[in-house]
């Protein structure tokens, strides 16, 4: 029988998906969550609509079209039982790492401060901060936290992580276990946010968190906006005890219009673009990945759901 795949994809792009799929996988029969069977062997699904398991049975395992697996592991009618896998790189750890560049370096070399004083038409050169001293402290350190960390190897600042179970990343200097957030905080000149979005992580980025960052501090966020409380952060940025704030993801998206950090001079908002889904890359990696269960492979980027990424 023609394998039967349920498309639970809520966004403008879902024909480009089809498309994309029918071409990867001339064998199976596509379904919406409208017209589905009682039973299907795959699903692809990207912030599937509510209902969307309701009345289908889903037999192999279920694909999510993203990195982040928040918004699946919260749809009320999600099975129990079948296996989760969601998307590794395609072609978004390549995003990340120019969007983070971007920030680190920008905050490094004070570009900020010198195109304020070009408004001012003011020559003022700003004393070299040392290098060593401005450390990048990854909060997130997994395929894409590890992807942005090797394309800023290259530029010498001391790269840092922080995990709760023992972890060793190449170029990294971990700091492992509770005890050691404090450390990791203090020496983070920037702070990069790669986290998932779970019951664990939400809210994590407090004010008693953002205050053990030295002063002058950036924040960058470009995992889950629930996982960044907005008012402690506007806080500490009004306070000057944070520098600056590169912002990608939102607790509401689209930001809502009265939102402060749209106005804040020490806020870059991005609208959830850090790195966007390519369709072409991740169909390929999820056909592959779908033809290695064929195979009786088990494929990577299994979910814990557990843990909850
Ligand atoms: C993702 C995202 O999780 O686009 O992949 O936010």
């Amino acid at each position: 029988m023609a394998l039967r795949v349920l498309l639970a994809i809520r966004g403008d792009d879902l024909a480009a998906w089809r498309d994309a799929f029918v071409a990867q996988l001339p064998d199976a029969t596509f379904f919406s969550p409208e017209n589905a069977p009682a039973e299907v062997d795959f699903v692809m699904a990207w912030r599937p609509p509510e209902h969307a398991f309701a009345r289908t049975r889903v037999m192999r395992a279920i694909f999510n079209l993203g990195a982040g697996v928040d918004a699946l592991l919260a749809s009320p009618s999600l099975p129990r039982e079948v296996p989760i896998y969601r998307l590794e790189d395609a072609g978004m750890a390549i995003q990340m790492a120019e969007y983070v560049l971007y920030a680190v370096l920008r905050a490094y070399r004070e570009f900020d401060a010198y195109a304020a004083a070009q408004r001012e038409s003011l020559w003022r050169r700003r004393p070299r901060i040392a290098k060593e001293a401005f450390g990048v402290g990854f909060l997130g350190v997994g395929v894409l936290g590890q992807a942005v960390a090797r394309a800023l190897a290259p530029l010498g600042f001391p790269l840092l992580g922080y995990a709760r179970t023992p972890r060793q990343v190449r170029g990294v200097r971990m700091f492992i276990g509770a005890a050691m957030l404090g450390p990791f905080l203090r020496e983070s000149r920037v702070l990069v946010c790669l986290l998932p979005s779970t019951s664990e992580t939400r809210n994590l980025l407090s004010r008693e968190l953002l205050a053990q960052l030295p002063r002058g501090a950036h924040v960058v966020n470009i995992a889950r906006g629930e996982i960044l409380c907005d008012d402690d952060l506007l806080a500490l940025l009004d306070e000057g005890h944070l520098g600056g704030a590169t912002l990608d993801v939102f607790a509401e998206e689209p930001l809502p219009r009265d939102h402060r950090f749209w106005h804040h001079p020490g806020i870059t908002l991005t609208p959830h673009v850090a790195a966007v889904t390519l369709v072409p890359e991740s169909v390929e990696q999820v056909a592959a990945k779908l033809r290695s269960i064929e195979r009786g492979v088990e494929p990577a980027g299994r979910v814990d759901r557990r843990r909850g990424y």
